[in-house]
């Protein structure tokens, strides 16, 4: 049995701040059509695709902050990415800024959108785990300030049956957190994916500058591995408006190999025929979580810190 999915991840190299949303959906879709012809039924686009990545900044003045959000999804900017989804029949994954009013008030998230081959927005996640810092810190070369723009996921691990199995999102710092794969695989999540944003430079511990690749990959193919899942992880990459960002995209089996990776820090399309049932191998032996698993001894793991 094999239920065979053509995976696409579409990396972006860098977006300057001065970029449009034009130019930067231009972008994307001519990755789109480069998947088209390659086969892909879904693509896969990093973090905060439609715009740099502001959380680097201070911004004293709010509409300016506001500025990197959308308001609508799809908005007019945005709109062409559906209507290329529609005409081509090819899925997508997008990160992107996010302004809502609910509960009465404005509220800002870093969220993915899971949209299927009519250009349906099937799915919704908003990021869970938010790294940084809340107050601007000087002494740092840049900020992370995602704490400060962004709340936390309100939504929690979602799911969602589309493209001939059960997906899961995430976005960038959840990947780093062995729960975010464990929540979408007690769920039955086959397939997990997420786009990233990650300096090379970590102001707070320079020494493991050098090691961001190795953490990227360590996480997602652990991730994989011991929750038998497929994951996707896209970057934007290259030197970002002075900033480094990582690149090495990839798409890793549920053994934890890496099938596909980038090899640039700019645009860049990698495909992957993912068959969802190889999860089988790993979920009904080694990680058989009914067999094996004891969480009745785990309580630590979910008591407030
Ligand atoms: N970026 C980074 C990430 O988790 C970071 C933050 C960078 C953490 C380097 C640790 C080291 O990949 C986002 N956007 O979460």
């Amino acid at each position: 049995m094999s239920r065979l999915l053509r995976i696409g991840a579409a990396q972006l190299g860098p977006i300057a701040r001065e970029e449009t949303r034009a130019q930067a959906v231009a972008r994307m879709i001519e990755l789109m059509h480069r998947a088209h012809s390659q086969g892909v039924e879904l693509v896969v686009f990093p973090e905060l695709a439609l715009t740099t990545f502001f959380p680097r900044w201070f911004f004293e003045d709010q509409a300016e902050l506001e500025a990197f959000f959308e308001r609508e999804m799809p908005g007019p900017e945005t709109q062409p990415l559906f209507d290329t989804a529609r005409e081509l029949g090819i899925g997508f994954y997008l990160g992107y800024a996010e302004l809502a009013w609910e509960e009465g008030r404005t509220r800002h998230f870093n969220t993915s959108i899971l949209v299927d081959r009519s250009g349906a927005i099937v799915g919704k996640y908003r990021k869970m785990h938010l790294p940084g810092h809340r107050e601007p810190e000087s002494w740092r070369p840049f900020q992370h300030l995602e704490k400060r723009y962004f709340e936390p996921g309100n939504q929690g691990f979602g799911t969602w049956d589309a493209f001939g199995g059960t997906m899961g999102m995430a976005l960038c710092n959840d990947r780093r957190w062995p729960e975010t794969y464990r929540m979408l695989a007690l769920q039955g999540v086959e397939l997990m994916m997420l786009g990233y944003n990650t300096p090379i430079h970590y102001p707070p511990v320079p020494a493991h500058d050098h090691l961001q690749g190795f953490h990227n990959h360590l996480c997602m193919q652990a991730g994989a591995y011991q929750n038998g899942m497929w994951v996707v992880g896209v970057a934007k990459a290259g030197r970002e408006e002075g900033c480094d960002l990582l690149g090495q995209s990839c798409i890793i089996a549920p053994t934890g190999e890496i099938v596909a990776m980038a090899s640039t820090l700019e645009d860049e399309l990698i495909t992957y025929q993912c068959d969802l049932d190889r999860t089988r191998e790993i979920r009904e032996h080694i990680f058989n979580f009914t067999l094996h698993r004891r969480p009745e001894t785990y309580q630590l793991i979910t008591q407030p810190g």
